[in-house]
């Protein structure tokens, strides 16, 4: 009897104690965790890292950000799924994932519909880039739509010499997983095979595929150029922003007011990524030439021409927005 009374009351003054040593701001803290597939030090990676800090800093610890690089949370199309059932807070990845999961989206997927990189940023800092995103967010697919990164152009890298279209003839190229990007290939010359980002190095090692396509920073840090790829041929056949998003589960939890934080250090997220990309676009980009990787400069219009019924078919649903995209200057 006095055991037990004595054990009960220990137990509760322990519980006491623990309850009123623990900080309250630590114990009501949110650990958000962010996804991404590319390594510690990639712009995208950076940027996200900083706006974590932000919302620490202006919540009080209410908020604390976890980055997961490397593809360590898994695949892209992984990584989607696992923000879209509260089990990622925060995900960024290519809107190239994102197409299958929210058709509006595509039209941003599409081969040759952006001029050029600056053609590119001024349609998603501007109201294209709001509604594209707000539609991200209206969807049933449970992501909030926080904001867009740069990715520059994507094009191919094999061992072989890429003159035009019949070169690409007979190429396993591996693209990112989505029909649409398949279909560009093919479209282009070669054999579109999907498979995640981090499964395509030892693909491109073993020769599964002959080559890929993808902007030099990736080509460079996801170590591509060291599989034996010799050939960067500048097609630029597409400039695909990169969005970051937030489950809507975490979302819903959050006051207006954290909201409200979250979209500003989000858009500041956007611009600072942009600078961190410039910068290591160059770096790159001489990394790759100093390793022995030639850059190509070839002539576009036979790849955009050969790509003219992709953009037909998958581009008439949205006809009048590519009318709106193409008048952006
Ligand atoms: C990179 C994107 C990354 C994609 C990757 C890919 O930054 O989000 O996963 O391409 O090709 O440029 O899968």
């Amino acid at each position: 009897m006095t055991f037990r009374r004595n054990f009960v009351a220990g137990a509760a003054a322990a519980i006491a104690a623990v309850a009123f040593s623990v900080p309250l701001t630590a114990a009501a803290q949110t650990m958000l965790k962010a996804a991404d597939v590319h390594p510690a030090g990639y712009p995208n990676v950076v940027a996200i890292e900083n706006l974590g800090k932000k919302l620490e800093a202006a919540t009080n610890g209410k908020f604390k950000l976890q980055m997961f690089p490397g593809g360590v949370l898994g695949s892209e199309k992984e990584i989607v799924e696992q923000t879209q059932v509260g089990a990622i807070q925060i995900a960024r990845i290519s809107l190239g994932v994102l197409g299958p999961v929210v058709p509006d989206v595509h039209v941003f997927n599409l081969p040759f519909v952006f001029r050029d990189e600056a053609h590119m940023r001024a349609v998603i800092d501007g109201p294209i880039g709001k509604e594209l995103l707000d539609k991200i967010t209206a969807s049933p697919a449970r992501l909030v739509a926080l904001g867009w990164m740069d990715a520059g152009s994507r094009s191919l890298y094999t061992k072989k010499e890429i003159k035009s279209p019949a070169d690409l003839k007979g190429l396993k190229i591996r693209v990112m997983g989505n029909p649409l990007f398949v279909e560009t290939m093919n479209a282009m010359g070669g054999n579109g095979i999907t498979m995640g980002h981090n499964d395509t190095f030892s693909a491109l090692q073993t020769g599964v595929v002959d080559g890929a396509e993808n902007n030099p920073p990736t080509l460079f840090t996801a170590n591509h150029y060291a599989t034996g790829v010799k050939y960067y041929t500048q097609t630029t056949h597409l400039i695909i922003p990169e969005i970051f998003v937030m489950s809507k589960i975490t979302w819903d939890k959050m006051s207006k007011d954290e909201q409200a934080l979250v979209l500003k250090f989000s858009r500041e997220a956007q611009f600072e990524q942009r600078a961190l990309w410039d910068k290591s676009v160059a770096d790159y980009s001489a990394k790759l030439k100093a390793a022995g990787i030639q850059f190509v400069s070839v002539d576009k219009k036979p790849f955009y021409d050969a790509t003219a019924p992709v953009r037909a078919k998958h581009g008439a649903q949205y006809a009048e927005l590519i009318k709106r995209i193409e008048a952006v200057k």
